[in-house]
């Protein structure tokens, strides 16, 4: 008994001493940094990483991550819990850029938006395109650059938030309704855009359906008017900019000879 306290109470002085000698993630301790497009650092649905932005000697840090976009798929990065010195508000903390690195493609908008003050950043995006698509992701601090130190640290994390139904049917006496609610509290402003992809059950693309809906709004799709999924069944996949959980989304397939409905529920992939 006494024997294990003094161990753990050891250990616990070795993790503060090493914590107290520096923070520098071991991504930026490696030779094959990441500090630029050779990063490794492939986010994940479901990743989650500790990061810090000590300086790099002279030079401000910086982190990158390969985020892979599959074709009609829609993704979301979420930097929180910042330390007080990186003020990533602030112009190009927070990017996602194109497979060269060289320019931006999009730049985060506020985790919450319209509220708070945007020291939670968030970047939510579909990839429309029929290519596998990869790219990375960019976390800087303009807050702090060459004067950060161990304790700039951040959380960063990621999804996929293409939402699956694997059922409609618009076939032998059928018509399905495709219901999706915005459930988020952001402003009038900030809709949530996407497209609900028709697919037959060998996987090939049947038609889309654009949308913008507002926040608390919700669109009731008869999906028999879809040009391509009329007279057929198959499965539906919904990619937006709503970010993880920013989407409520269930078919409805009704049959009103018999008077039956069958409810498919929408699914993210689990975490
Ligand atoms: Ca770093
Ligand atoms: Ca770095």
């Amino acid at each position: 008994m006494r024997r294990s306290l003094w161990l753990s109470i050891a250990l616990g002085l070795a993790l503060l001493g090493v914590r107290s000698a520096s923070a520098t993630d071991y991504w930026d301790l490696a030779t094959d940094n990441d500090n630029g497009i050779g990063t490794d650092n492939e986010l994940l649905n479901g990743t989650t990483q500790q990061h810090d932005l000590q300086v790099n000697g002279a030079v401000a840090d910086q982190d990158w991550f390969v985020v892979v976009n599959y074709p009609r798929s829609s993704y979301e990065a979420l930097v929180d819990s910042t330390s007080g010195d990186l003020n990533l508000f602030g112009a190009g903390a927070f990017s996602r850029l194109y497979a060269t690195g060289t320019s931006v493609l999009q730049a985060a908008e506020y985790a919450n938006p319209g509220g708070g003050t945007g020291y939670s950043e968030a970047l939510r995006w579909v990839n429309a395109g029929t290519t596998i698509v990869e790219q990375f992701l960019r976390v800087q601090a303009p807050g702090c650059t060459t004067t950060c130190g161990p304790e700039d640290q951040y959380h960063i994390r990621f999804h996929e938030t293409t939402v699956s139904v694997p059922r409609f049917n618009n076939a032998s006496g059928q018509i399905t309704v495709l219901i999706i609610q915005n459930g988020t509290g952001w402003p009038p402003a900030r809709p949530i855009g996407g497209t609900a992809f028709f697919w037959d059950t060998a996987g090939a693309l049947l038609g889309s359906s654009n949308f913008s809906i507002a926040p608390r709004g919700a669109l009731v799709l008869n999906t028999s008017t879809v040009a391509g999924a009329a007279g057929v069944g198959g499965t539906i996949t919904v990619a937006h900019d709503g970010g993880y959980g920013g989407l409520a989304i269930k078919s409805v397939a009704l049959e009103p000879a018999t008077g039956f409905s069958f409810d498919t529920p929408g699914t993210y992939k689990p975490d």
